[in-house]
């Protein structure tokens, strides 16, 4: 059986001179510095701007998305994946002891983006129409995470893990619609609101979401022609 990272494995200091390239308010790149910053690895962040991809980029993404991690000999994509490895590569695991409950943290981490999908489409929405219908996809969907949820203040109890960075950024915007526009997407959801609740104020979170989020997000918005925009 191998073990999870084999003692000639370079992998670990690979990790040190490694560049995730970013995006200042892509979710899923917040997923991967929350996952960082847990395990006490600190990565070099290089930002992109997505509307102007570079060409050293696209020519080694396959999915021309971010987060990506550059380790110097390997282009790492899909912010799941490069959570994995990080946890891997440092002391200590983000994940839960047992093998089922790993699968469904790793079930739940990927259901994150029926989430992250439909709150960035509502936020960004150029009409009450298309708002209500993203909203309703949104709301769909985090009533089937409040209705599978067994555990507080995280997903499997007291240890944050790899699944609580993939919602922790769907958190944080819904505390900015809240706290902004008065949108409350967990009306409803006691379970979510304690989640929420937790994730928000995890020094991790805050850390990747500095001071000007709130900033760029209502500039990504008035970029992007939102009826929310201010
Ligand atoms: N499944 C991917 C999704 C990443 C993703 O969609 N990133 C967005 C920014 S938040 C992106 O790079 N968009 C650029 C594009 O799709 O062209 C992951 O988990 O890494």
């Amino acid at each position: 059986m191998l073990d999870a990272i084999d003692p000639t494995d370079q992998a670990p200091t690979l990790l040190k001179d490694s560049v995730l390239i970013s995006f200042p308010i892509c979710p899923f790149v917040a997923r991967a510095r929350i996952v960082a910053i847990e395990k006490g690895v600190d990565i070099k962040v290089r930002f992109i701007d997505l509307a102007n991809k570079p060409s050293w980029f696209l020519e080694r993404s396959p999915t021309g998305t971010v987060p990506a991690l550059d380790t110097g000999t390997h282009f790492i994509f899909e912010s799941s994946v490069i959570s994995e490895f990080i946890d891997e590569c440092s002391d200590g695991s983000l994940h839960p002891a047992l093998a089922a409950d790993r699968a469904l943290s790793r079930a739940w981490t990927e259901y994150a983006t029926k989430l992250l999908m439909p709150q960035y489409m509502m936020m960004m929405a150029g009409s009450q129409a298309e708002m209500d219908q993203h909203r309703t996809t949104l709301r769909t969907a985090m009533g089937k995470i409040e209705a599978a949820l067994t555990a507080k203040p995280y997903f499997n109890g007291d240890d944050f893990a790899i699944v609580d960075a993939a919602y922790a950024p769907v958190f944080v915007r819904t505390a900015f619609l809240l706290k902004t526009r008065s949108i409350d997407l967990l009306v409803g959801l006691p379970k979510l609101q304690y989640w929420a609740a937790a994730l928000t104020e995890r020094h991790s979170v805050c850390q990747v979401h500095g001071p000007d989020h709130y900033d760029q997000l209502d500039e990504h918005m008035a970029q992007r022609g939102s009826i929310l925009a201010g």
